[in-house]
């Protein structure tokens, strides 16, 4: 089987200068670098990558927000605009306010005139900023995904979008944990609305797909399945993830979170994933949010996940034989990178062939 790669070029258009952790700016991890060395990665592996549809903005309002999406256009140049990049000497677009539920007694908050302030509505987290290409970039990955969906929902048997920056933590109407547009659910809604529901979302990432799992929360096409580091051992995204969050209304019993403790390796890992491979028995077609950074020496996570893991993920994944769309996620170890989704694609068509 050869598996068409969708790879959006633009993706270096996204270079934030860092990210602020804890009020102190630190170098970030979700670097150009990682889409250049999955992309190398695959082409010396054979694989032909090829560009993204364009599309209109409206085709993100499937899972986001209109508000969100004008706010993610917008923000730089309004930023620009104002007088941040001056004084304090702040060029990117970060929060520094966050209107919680408690500060209004729960009523919506209206809306501030300051691009400070009103930054602090749409995001979720400090880390995530907005440089002068993140919006393009954060498009053409939206793009990407849209395009390897309409590629399957087209009668391909599978498709791969080898996207940066990632998505899973971005929701109807907030951004966050390094994603803007939830590319992954794009992807979803996409073979949903071609036909080839109901879709099951299998989430690898280490970290819990908080985004992915707002999104479809009572929905009942799709379904959401997640494997990650627990977090109530102090983890992102610290309040979602856990295992009593199973789906409400028409979604209820459609959500499966599977925490795992630091430290898990291969053999707990693997025997999640068989439980999410168990959930999504029933549906007729498959996105698979791929984060590698569940690897042993991640920088973002202390699971303990082999090369050997990620490729009988992909077999286990592969031996479904559902339409599957591939959507990368996180993975911060550039070293590994490359190897690490080979090894799951390799192990995902030698038991989809
Ligand atoms: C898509 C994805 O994998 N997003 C990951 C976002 C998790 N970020 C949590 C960051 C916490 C601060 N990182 C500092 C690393 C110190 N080892
Ligand atoms: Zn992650």
């Amino acid at each position: 089987m050869a598996l068409p790669v969708v790879f959006p070029e633009k993706h270096h258009l996204h270079v934030p200068d860092g990210e602020i952790w804890v009020g102190v700016r630190i170098e970030g991890t979700e670097l150009p670098a990682r889409g250049d060395v999955i992309a190398d990665a695959l082409t010396r592996t054979g694989y032909r990558l090829q560009p993204p549809q364009p599309i209109d903005d409206s085709a993100l309002h499937a899972v986001h927000a209109p508000e969100l999406v004008d706010f993610l256009r917008t923000a730089w140049k309004r930023w620009q605009q104002s007088g941040y990049p001056k004084d304090p000497g702040q060029g990117q677009v970060v929060p520094y306010a966050f209107p919680l539920t408690a500060i209004t007694s729960g009523r919506q908050p209206r809306r501030p005139v300051s691009i400070g302030a009103l930054t602090g509505m749409f995001a979720m987290d400090t880390m995530t900023l907005i440089s002068e290409g993140t919006w393009e970039a954060a498009r053409d990955a939206a793009a990407a995904a849209l395009t390897a969906a309409g590629l399957v929902a087209g009668g391909e048997r599978a498709a791969y979008a080898a996207v940066r920056p990632p998505g899973h933590h971005a929701g109807s109407s907030f951004y966050g944990g390094a994603c803007y547009m939830n590319n992954a659910a794009l992807a979803a809604d996409r073979l949903r609305t071609a036909g080839m529901s109901p879709v099951a979302v299998i989430d690898l990432d280490a970290h819990h797909g908080n985004g992915t799992q707002e999104i479809f929360y009572a929905t009942d096409g799709v379904r959401y399945g997640s494997v990650h580091i627990d977090p109530a051992a102090g983890y992102f995204p610290h309040w979602l993830g856990f295992a009593d969050e199973t789906g409400e209304g028409a979604g209820s019993g459609a959500n499966l979170n599977l925490p795992l403790a630091p430290g898990s390796g291969d053999e707990i890992w693997l025997e999640a994933v068989r439980q999410l491979v168990d959930f999504s028995s029933g549906s007729r077609s498959l996105v698979v949010s791929l984060g590698v950074d569940a690897w042993m020496t991640d920088p973002e996570s202390p699971l303990q996940v082999s090369v050997d893991g990620y490729r009988t993920a992909g077999i286990m994944l592969g031996k479904r034989e559902l339409p599957t769309v591939i959507v990368q996620e996180g993975g911060y170890d550039l070293t590994m990178l490359g190897e690490l989704v080979v090894a799951f694609l390799a192990g995902f068509q030698m038991a989809a062939s």
